[in-house]
């Protein structure tokens, strides 16, 4: 039995290498020649712990190497981007999810598809994504039956399996995470299933597809509406001069109220995106979910407004100095705690938009990155360099490293994550 997995991004790459570890024959699949050429070295070109060492051993072994040009196969996975069209219009206010690469992903298996294989979408997508992947299939290889052809047994098995690993994680939540299957027709579950048993420790729950493309979305939207709860909660507090980390120990006291943590904004590639999936397929029923995105969209101005007041309060504290002689030191810049992933991070985003229009110093205190991009305004300094150099320190992301740091001893301080208490 041959698996082919076709994109080799953060989810494809760890997912292969999994299928591989259990002695699958695993073929991957990527557009990017880079990345297939590296992989084929055993080395990989993406950060995520223990997977160089998976994907190491799964090369040397035999039992995965990377192509661009997908082969025959058993059974094949897509894990591919989809990402949002490119708008022309700037005030149009909901992002659209693009399935280009989906279609092309589909288009490219379509001509070495044979009877029994099996087809598994697990990018993230709107409800009816599967449907129409099913669809574009179709129209090339009119020679064989589909699950849409209400055929019980079709040549071809088609489901959606979307995956719901935390980064920094992958490795293990791949293994233990349940899974949720949704089917074309049951034979498309029953046989979706039996593939991920290969390494799934978790339970494999079966559901229909348009019921498994929407329990990812909710999944993220579910997360998204709740930091949003705690977000607003933080600007109503600050408006109110009320401490908000501690309203919210109090709140959570209570045995049915959890709240999250407020924070910068949100970031990552998954809960400030898969919202809008929901919203723009229903627009006119989602309020919760949009308003919530709204929200959490509008956190980073906010503290960047903070940031302006606070620059105000010290030159008047300070008479003698300029704006231009004032240091603020921004303690984090990852998306998330304990992470190097500085990818649609808000805190980057907030850092370096204080440097574009603050004249003097600023610099990021950043322990998991060595460096930042070229064109990147900021400066990366080290965690005594920022403490003694900066006059307005500004606290974006709790990482470990920063809870033995003395931030008391700061006059001119705004804590986004409720370190100082
Ligand atoms: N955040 C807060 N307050 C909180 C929790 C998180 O502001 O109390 C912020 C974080 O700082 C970050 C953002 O939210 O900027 C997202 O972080 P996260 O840890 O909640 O989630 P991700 O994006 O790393 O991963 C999520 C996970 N989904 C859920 O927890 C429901 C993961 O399981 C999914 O697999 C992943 O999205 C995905 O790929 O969809």
């Amino acid at each position: 039995e041959t698996i082919s997995v076709v994109g080799l991004g953060y989810i494809g790459l760890p997912t292969a290498a999994m299928f591989a570890s259990r002695k699958k024959k695993v073929v991957g699949v990527d557009v990017n020649q880079q990345a297939v050429d590296t992989i084929n070295r055993g080395e990989i070109h993406i950060v995520e712990p223990d997977l160089d060492d998976l994907v190491h051993s799964a090369v040397t072994n035999g039992f995965l190497s990377a192509t661009t040009t997908p082969q025959a196969s058993d059974a094949f996975l897509i894990a591919v981007p989809t990402p949002f069209k490119d708008s022309n219009n700037n005030q149009k206010e909901i992002p659209v999810p693009d399935l280009k690469y989906i279609k092309e992903a589909a288009t490219a298996i379509a001509p070495v598809l044979k009877k029994g294989d099996l087809v598994i979408l697990e990018s993230t997508s709107p409800v009816g994504a599967t449907e129409q992947m099913a669809e574009w299939l179709k129209e090339i290889r009119k020679d064989l039956s589909f699950p849409q052809d209400n055929n019980d047994s079709p040549d071809i098995n088609i489901a959606h399996c979307p995956e719901r690993v935390l980064p920094g994680h992958v490795v293990r939540e791949l293994v233990e995470n349940d899974r949720v299957i949704g089917g074309m027709t049951e034979m498309c579950s029953l046989r979706a299933v039996d593939l991920y048993k290969t390494f799934v420790e978790g339970e494999c729950v079966v559901t229909n597809a348009r019921t498994a493309e929407m329990a990812k979305l909710t999944e993220n939207s579910c997360r998204d509406v709740q930091i949003a709860f705690a977000n607003e909660l933080s600007v109503i507090c600050d408006k109110l001069d009320i401490n908000v980390w501690e309203l919210i120990s109090l709140a959570n006291r209570h045995p049915r109220i959890n709240i999250l943590q407020p924070g910068p904004g949100v970031g990552g590639h998954c809960i400030a995106v898969d919202p809008w999936f929901i919203v723009s397929k229903t627009p006119n029923e989602a309020q919760l979910i949009h308003t919530a995105r709204k929200v959490n969209d509008s956190k980073p101005n906010w503290v960047v407004d903070k940031v302006k007041q606070k620059i105000a309060e010290f030159l008047i504290a300070n008479p003698n100095k300029r704006a231009s002689e004032v240091t603020i030191g921004c303690f984090g810049l990852a998306f998330k705690p304990d992470i190097d992933d500085l990818r649609e991070s808000p805190a980057l985003n907030i850092a370096e938009e204080i440097a574009n229009f603050h004249p003097g110093r600023v610099i990021g205190i950043e322990p998991n990155i060595k460096k930042l991009s070229t064109s990147s305004p900021l400066e990366l300094a080290s965690i005594d360099t920022g403490i003694t150099k900066s006059d307005i320190a500004l606290i974006l992301v709790n990482h470990k490293e920063f809870y033995t740091v003395n931030f008391q001893s700061l006059e001119f301080l705004i804590d986004t994550k409720g370190m100082v208490n």
